[in-house]
C-alpha cells in the first residue's frame, strides 16, 4: 500500500507552442540550457518523497518516453512503486484515446488500485516550479478535504486562461470557474490536485457514463464536486510558478533564469532539478569572444562573437562575428559567422549559414526556427513574412 500515488497528465498536444511541439509532447521541449519541461515536476516528485508515479502520456510521445527512460535521474528506477509510462493504447484491452484529463486517470484506474493509495495527487507535465507535494498533502489531511487545488494569484489579464476560484477565509472554496470570460477573481486552479482517492474515483466513474461530459478535470470533475457541497480546500502556493503554454510564456520563463535575483533557483541544494545527463566536454570560449547574462550548457564551442541574454543548450557552435541576444539555442546548433539573431528559439540541430539575420522586435513574440523554415524563409517577424 502506499499513502499517495502521483499521476503526471503529460499528454495535451500543445498546439499554442507552435513549431516547437510539432513532433514532440509539451512535456519533453527542452527547457533551461540542460532539461526539459517534465523535469521540473519529476524533480518536485522525488524531492517531496513521491516515489510511485504514473505518467500519462499521449500525443507524440517517443521522446518523452526515452527521455523518462526507467526513472533513474529521478531515483524512481525502483521495483516498488517507481515510475510508469501510460500510454492510451495499453491502458486496458480495446481502450481509446484519451478524451479528457479525467479520462485520462479514469482508464488508469487499475493501476492507482494496485497501490491502494489513501490520496492521488494529480499534477500537469507543462509548468515550470519548484514545489513541495508533501505540504498541500499535509493541509488536505488537516482539513480533512476531499479535494485540494493548489493556487496562485495570477495577473488579473492572465486570469481567463486558468481555473478561477473563489474562497472563505478558512480556504474553503464556494465558486469555481473554468477559464471565465469575465473572472471574478485571479486566484487561479495550478492544475495540482490532491483528492481523497475514494471519493475521486466515484466521480471519475460516474463522470464516465456522462456523455455530456468532456471528461476534464477544469470543465467537470471540480464543478461537480462543488455542487454535490463536497470539502473543497485552496492550498496557497509561494513561488515561482508558471504555466508555459504559449511560445511567449515559454521564451519569458527561460528569460527569468538569467535575472541574479530569479525567484527559480535551480542552484537550490536542497530541491534539486534531475534530468538526464550527457557525457559532452566542458564548454570552450576562445578568441575574442564575449559572454554575458547566459546560461552555456557542455559541449559549447563559442569561437567568436558575442552572447548576451542567451541560453545555450550543450553542443551549440558560434562562429566569428555572430551576436546573439535574447535568444535560445536548442542542442546541436549551430551559428554562422556574422549572424545576428535577437529574441530568436532556434530548434535542435539547425544550422544556420553565415550572414543571417534574424531580429524579433522586443515588443512581439519570440520567432521560432528549425532548419526546414529556414530553408524555405517562412519564418515570421513581427507578423509577416521576409
Ligand atoms: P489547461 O492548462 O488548459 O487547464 P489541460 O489542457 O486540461 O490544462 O491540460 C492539463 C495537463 O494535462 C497538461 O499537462 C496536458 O499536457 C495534460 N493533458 C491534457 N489532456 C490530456 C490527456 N488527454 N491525457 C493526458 N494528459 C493530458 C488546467 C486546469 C485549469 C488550471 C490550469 C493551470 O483545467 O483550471 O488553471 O490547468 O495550468
Ligand atoms: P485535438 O485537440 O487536435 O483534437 P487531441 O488532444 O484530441 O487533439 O489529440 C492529440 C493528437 O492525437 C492529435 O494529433 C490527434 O489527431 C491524435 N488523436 C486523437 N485521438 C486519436 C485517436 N483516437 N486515434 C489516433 N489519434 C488520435
Amino acid at each position: 500500500m502506499k499513502e499517495c500515488v502521483g499521476m503526471l497528465l503529460a499528454g495535451g498536444e500543445g498546439k499554442r507552442l507552435g513549431l516547437l511541439t510539432h513532433d514532440l509532447a509539451k512535456p519533453a521541449v527542452p527547457f533551461g540550457g540542460k532539461y526539459r519541461i517534465i523535469d521540473f515536476t519529476l524533480s518536485n516528485c522525488t524531492n517531496s518523497s513521491i516515489f510511485t508515479v504514473g505518467v500519462l502520456t499521449q500525443y507524440s510521445p517517443l521522446e518523452l518516453t526515452k527521455h523518462i527512460g526507467n526513472g533513474q535521474p529521478w531515483e524512481m528506477n525502483r521495483s516498488d512503486g517507481g515510475i510508469t509510462v501510460l500510454s492510451p493504447y495499453t491502458a486496458k484491452h480495446g481502450g481509446d484515446w484519451y478524451s479528457g484529463t479525467a479520462d485520462a486517470i479514469y482508464q488508469n484506474i487499475h493501476f492507482i488500485e494496485q497501490y491502494n493509495p489513501k490520496y492521488v495527487l494529480v499534477m500537469s507535465g507543462d509548468h515550470i516550479y519548484q514545489m513541495d507535494y508533501q505540504q498541500l498533502l499535509k493541509q488536505h489531511k488537516e482539513m480533512k478535504a476531499d479535494a485540494t487545488i493548489s493556487v496562485i494569484e495570477v495577473p488579473w489579464e492572465e486570469a481567463s486562461r486558468f481555473g478561477i476560484l473563489n474562497t472563505n477565509e478558512k480556504l474553503k472554496i464556494y465558486e469555481f470557474e473554468e477559464k471565465p470570460k469575465q473572472p471574478k477573481n485571479n486566484l487561479a486552479s495550478m492544475g495540482i490536485y490532491v483528492f481523497t482517492w475514494e471519493v475521486l474515483k466515484r466521480y471519475l466513474i460516474k463522470d464516465a457514463q456522462l456523455s455530456t461530459s468532456s471528461h476534464d478535470f477544469g470543465k467537470d470533475i471540480i464543478p461537480a464536486m462543488l455542487h454535490d457541497g463536497l470539502k473543497l480546500y485552496a492550498f496557497k502556493f509561494q513561488g515561482y510558478w508558471k504555466d508555459v503554454g504559449t511560445i511567449q510564456s515559454y521564451w519569458e520563463a527561460n528569460m527569468d533564469l538569467l535575472k541574479e535575483d530569479s525567484e527559480l533557483d535551480l542552484d537550490n541544494k536542497k530541491w534539486r532539478i534531475y534530468t538526464n545527463n550527457s557525457h559532452f566536454p566542458p564548454q570552450f570560449i576562445c578568441g575574442s569572444a564575449t559572454v554575458k547574462n547566459s546560461i552555456v550548457n557542455d559541449g559549447c564551442k563559442i569561437l567568436g562573437g558575442g552572447i548576451e541574454k542567451s541560453i545555450l543548450f550543450r553542443d551549440v557552435e558560434i562562429q566569428k562575428d555572430a551576436v546573439v541576444t535574447q535568444s535560445i539555442l536548442h542542442s546541436g546548433v549551430k551559428v554562422g559567422r556574422k549572424c545576428v539573431l535577437e529574441k530568436v528559439i532556434v530548434m535542435e540541430n539547425t544550422i544556420i549559414p553565415d550572414g543571417t539575420h534574424i531580429v524579433a522586435a522586443s515588443s512581439d513574440d519570440p520567432v521560432v526556427i528549425n532548419q526546414e523554415i529556414l530553408e524555405q524563409k517562412t519564418y515570421v517577424i513581427g507578423g509577416e513574412n521576409r
